[in-house]
């Protein structure tokens, strides 16, 4: 039996992955109102094919439960969040799930920590932790890093096709546990040690946000001389070794606007272009905000209750809203009293900021400039309906004369 601590985003998904493989899984969670919903048969968040998964594995008969039980194998997929003022993780959740793992766990038992780590976490954290209570790594437990690749949008799909990296102390435990994942992960899976593990995954995400960066400084290149940034990068890309990713309004979501950090706070003086990327996307909202500036002084708008944004997810069709370039923009607008703006997503059902609009006809009716900050097929579908509004579209979905672009 396997049993998987942290039933979030990845927790979840990769519980129910292991239960429709066959594989025997108890989920745990401290959250007792999250819990108590799996249990009623009550998925806890939205994604492409989790419900008919959530259905195979209810089948299967995975059970969910606060308490931590004892068996020989566990995931640990608990949150780790970064601290704002230092840029460096918080360890805390890792530390409390191992502790009341090794509180229950069978001599023997394998911890596998699937929580993204800055590199070096398992040495500096966890090992002590153990050690402190007079437990014997190696002997009577073993370590292991699998970090997840999965994308929410594609989640399942990538659980199974998606390569894997696992990394070990020991590397028959490493194959081990390179075992226990092939029940469900048809590529190939890495085994390698633990501190490769760690930092391959951080490398990945701080991989992507620089190569976001890239993509929206030439969107505030080609501003500045009125150039079209998404023709060119279109045309540069034709390069068989050039492929650029495509600008945006700001990078939300909790690993790639996250991730970068653990390194620019763990080794200040070396991480230059990593530092400088974070800040250009981090930058994204404000250039938002001085393009809604730009069509309100053009249009002689100066009702800020005018102006609609449109989404709240950190990127298309799902219902994640963490870090969010909308909550940067909403906030960066607070700072400049700017308040009043309208929002609006289809796919976050309960009210989460001030003047959110729960219905598109409403939301369309009370604005005059729409911006659109999240690409969901739910405005791609209903382009339309809003033809007659001035639209700043930071994602480059509507292609009718007069819009504005990043
Ligand atoms: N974005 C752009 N331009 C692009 C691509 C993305 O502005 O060309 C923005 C998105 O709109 C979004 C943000 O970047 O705000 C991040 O979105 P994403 O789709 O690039 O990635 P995430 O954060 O949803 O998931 C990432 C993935 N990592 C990589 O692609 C290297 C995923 O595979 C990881 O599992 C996940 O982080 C994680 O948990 O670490």
């Amino acid at each position: 039996m396997i049993n998987v601590i942290g039933l979030g985003y990845i927790g979840l998904p990769t519980a129910l992955m292991f239960a429709k493989s066959g594989v025997k899984i108890v989920g745990t969670d401290l959250n007792e109102k999250l819990v108590d919903s799996l249990s009623k048969g009550k998925l806890t968040f939205e994604e492409k094919g989790l419900e008919d998964l959530f259905n195979a594995a209810i089948e299967s008969g995975i059970e969910f439960t606060t308490k931590y039980q004892k068996t020989d194998t566990y995931i640990v997929a608990v949150p780790t969040p970064y601290i704002n003022s230092s840029k460096k993780l918080d360890p805390k959740y890792v530390i409390s799930a191992v502790n009341r793992v090794l509180d229950v766990c069978e001599k023997g038992a394998v911890i596998i920590i699937e929580s993204t780590i800055s590199p070096g976490s398992i040495d500096k954290y966890v090992r002590p932790e153990i050690e402190n209570r007079g437990i014997s790594i190696g002997k009577d437990i073993h370590l292991i890093h699998a970090p997840e690749r999965i994308i929410p949008g594609n989640m399942i799909y990538e659980l199974e096709h998606n390569s894997r990296t696992i990394g070990a102390d020991d590397p028959a435990i490493g194959e081990q546990v390179k075992k226990i994942y092939s029940s469900f992960c048809k590529s190939e899976i890495v085994v390698t040690d633990i501190r490769s593990a760690e930092m391959s995954k951080v490398v990945e995400n701080t991989y992507r946000d620089v190569n976001i960066a890239f993509a929206n400084e030439l969107a505030k290149i080609c501003r500045a001389d009125n150039m079209n940034v998404y023709e060119i990068i279109q045309i540069a890309n034709k390069h068989p070794r050039v492929n650029i990713l495509q600008p945006g309004p700001g990078v939300g979501g909790h690993c790639i606007s996250v991730d970068p950090w653990f390194l620019v706070g763990d080794y200040p003086d070396l991480t230059n272009l990593i530092l400088t990327a974070r800040k250009i996307n981090d930058s994204m909202p404000s250039h938002v905000l001085r393009r809604i500036r730009d069509i309100m002084r053009e249009h002689g708008i100066t009702d800020i209750t005018k102006i609609g944004v449109y989404g709240l997810a950190y990127k298309e069709n799902i219902d994640d809203t963490r870090e969010s370039p909308t909550l940067q923009l909403l906030e960066k607008m607070d700072e400049h009293l700017a308040v009043g703006v309208k929002v609006f997503d289809p796919f976050i059902k309960e009210r989460m900021v001030d003047h959110q609009v729960m219905n598109f006809e409403d939301f369309l009716d009370e604005i005059e400039i729409l911006v659109i900050i999240t690409a969901h097929d739910h405005i791609k579908n209903n382009l339309e309906f809003i033809k007659n509004k001035l639209i700043l579209d930071t994602k480059n979905i509507c292609n009718f004369d007069g819009v504005y672009k990043l």
